[in-house]
């Protein structure tokens, strides 16, 4: 089985001015694209491993064969990462204090503004190229981190719930070095029901 880009379910211009669509457009056809290709490239001749769906290869990173562990970290890191970034997105879904994760959010960081303070540190302490999370654990407890490169907190037993990639691919035609602006409209398009979902499945 040979892993695939899947398309977006929405228009690259869907999220402007917030992200613009040509970085879209080379984010997901482009990079994305690249750690899809290379994933293909990194497991040719493993039968058994290309069984495997790319989150069970990155939850499983300790049962990779040395040979080809950082390659199926970064890129099939970077599939996983990318493919639940898209999903995570849309414009005009404001966060609901009454929704599930929006109750959990608010029972640990105190409010939405403390929350959005505390993943927006995450995102801008993240030195070089990587990712905020929002993440529950398997309890449902939630909380916040940052990963290098393509790493997710999958590798480490973590569900992730909101992610926002750092790397300067991910703003740089819109916003050069401007980290801060970009985080901040990411807040702007942010799929709150989508992420409420994902938070309802791991309470079930
Ligand atoms: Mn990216």
């Amino acid at each position: 089985m040979k892993h695939k880009l899947l398309k977006l379910e929405y228009g690259y211009d869907s999220l402007e001015p917030f992200i613009d669509a040509k970085t879209m457009k080379i984010h997901h056809g482009k990079h994305h694209q690249a750690y899809v290709d290379k994933l293909n490239v990194a497991l040719e001749g493993d039968e058994y491993l290309q069984k495997k769906t790319a989150e069970q290869l990155v939850k499983n990173l300790d049962k990779i064969p040395e040979k080809i562990r950082i390659a199926i970290r970064n890129n099939g890191g970077g599939h996983v990462n990318h493919s639940f970034f898209w999903k995570i997105l849309k414009k005009g879904v404001g966060f609901d204090e009454n929704s599930e994760i929006g109750k959990a959010i608010v029972k640990k960081a105190g409010s939405y503004e403390k929350f959005k303070e505390h993943f927006t540190e995450a995102a801008l302490t993240q030195f070089g190229s990587g990712w905020a999370w929002l993440y529950a654990d398997t309890d449902g407890d939630v909380g916040i981190m940052k990963t290098s490169n393509q790493d997710s907190p999958m590798s480490e037993g973590k569900i992730p719930l909101l992610a926002l990639d750092v790397w300067e691919h991910a703003y740089y035609l819109k916003y050069q070095n401007k980290r801060p602006e970009y985080v901040e409209a990411f807040f702007s398009v942010i799929n709150w029901k989508k992420v409420d979902e994902l938070y309802k499945e791991i309470l079930k």
